[in-house]
C-alpha cells in the first residue's frame, strides 16, 4: 500500500505563547521524540503526519507550527485563514501562557471570519503538575467558554499527546461529515484527493455516514 496515498488533507496551526512546547507537541507525534533543547521556532515549521479516521479513509495533516515570539506575529497571521483546526496551547506551570489563550482565540477567530476554525485546548507540560499555575477546573471552564475540549498533555512523557491530534482530527472529520466544515474554492484548510475511491464508499450501501458536501463530487 502506498502509504503516502490520502483522501483528506487537513491543515492544522499551533498557537500559543512561546516555550508552552508546541513544537515539542508536534515533535513527540510525528516521531515520537523529545529533547529538552529544541530552538524556538523562527516564523513558521511544517510538519506532516497521517492518520487512519475510520477504515480506508486516511487523512493527511498538515501541521503548521508558528512561533510563539511576537516579534514573527506578522507571518504567523498569514497562515491563519488556511487552517481548518487549530491547537491552542498553555504551559500550565506558566500563569501568563494560559492568560494569553483567549487573545490567541479571538485573534484566530477574528481573522477567519466567515470560516471556522475549529480548535483544541491543551495545557501543556502534565509531566510539571506539581509546579501548576493553571488548575484544570479553570482551564476546563475556559474551554467550556470557548465552546472547545481540553487536554492535558506532556510532550515530554508523550501522556495524551496522540489523544489532543486524535481528538481534533477526528473533531474536524466529523465536521466535515455533517457539513459544519464546508471545503470552499480558493480555501486550503480541507482538500480532497481520491475522487473515485470516495465515491465508492459513498455507494457503499453498507456505508452508514453522510457523505461530504461540496468535496469530491
Ligand atoms: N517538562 C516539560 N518540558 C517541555 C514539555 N514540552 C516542551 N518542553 C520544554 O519547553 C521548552 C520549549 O519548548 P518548545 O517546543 O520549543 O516550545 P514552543 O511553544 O514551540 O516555543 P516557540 O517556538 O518559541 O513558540 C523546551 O525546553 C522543551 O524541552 C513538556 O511536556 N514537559
Ligand atoms: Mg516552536
Amino acid at each position: 500500500m502506498d502509504l503516502t496515498l490520502w483522501q483528506y488533507q487537513f491543515r492544522i496551526i499551533m498557537l500559543g505563547d512561546s516555550t508552552v512546547g508546541k513544537s515539542s507537541l508536534l515533535k513527540r507525534y510525528t516521531e515520537d521524540l523529545f529533547l529538552e533543547s529544541i530552538n524556538q521556532t523562527v516564523g513558521v515549521d511544517f510538519y506532516v503526519h497521517f492518520l487512519e479516521v475510520e477504515p480506508g479513509v486516511r487523512v493527511k495533516l498538515q501541521f503548521w507550527d508558528t512561533a510563539g515570539q511576537e516579534r514573527f506575529r506578522s507571518v504567523t497571521r498569514s497562515y491563519y485563514r488556511n487552517s481548518v483546526g487549530g491547537l491552542l496551547v498553555f504551559d500550565m506551570t506558566n500563569r501568563a501562557s494560559f492568560d494569553h489563550v483567549k487573545e490567541w482565540h479571538a485573534e484566530v477567530c477574528e481573522r477567519v471570519r466567515p470560516q471556522k476554525v475549529l480548535f483544541v485546548l491543551v495545557g501543556q507540560k502534565s509531566d510539571r503538575g506539581d509546579d501548576r499555575a493553571v488548575s484544570r477546573e479553570e482551564a476546563e471552564k475556559l474551554a467550556g467558554q470557548l465552546g472547545v475540549p481540553y487536554v492535558e498533555a506532556s510532550a515530554k512523557t508523550g501522556h495524551n499527546v496522540k489523544d489532543a491530534f486524535e481528538l481534533l482530527t477526528r473533531r474536524i472529520y466529523q465536521g466535515l461529515l455533517s457539513g459544519e466544515v464546508e471545503p470552499q474554492d480558493g480555501w486550503d484548510g480541507v482538500k480532497c484527493a481520491a475522487r473515485r475511491p470516495l465515491r465508492l464508499q459513498r455507494d457503499d450501501p453498507a456505508r452508514p455516514s453522510a457523505a461530504p458536501r461540496k468535496c469530491c463530487p
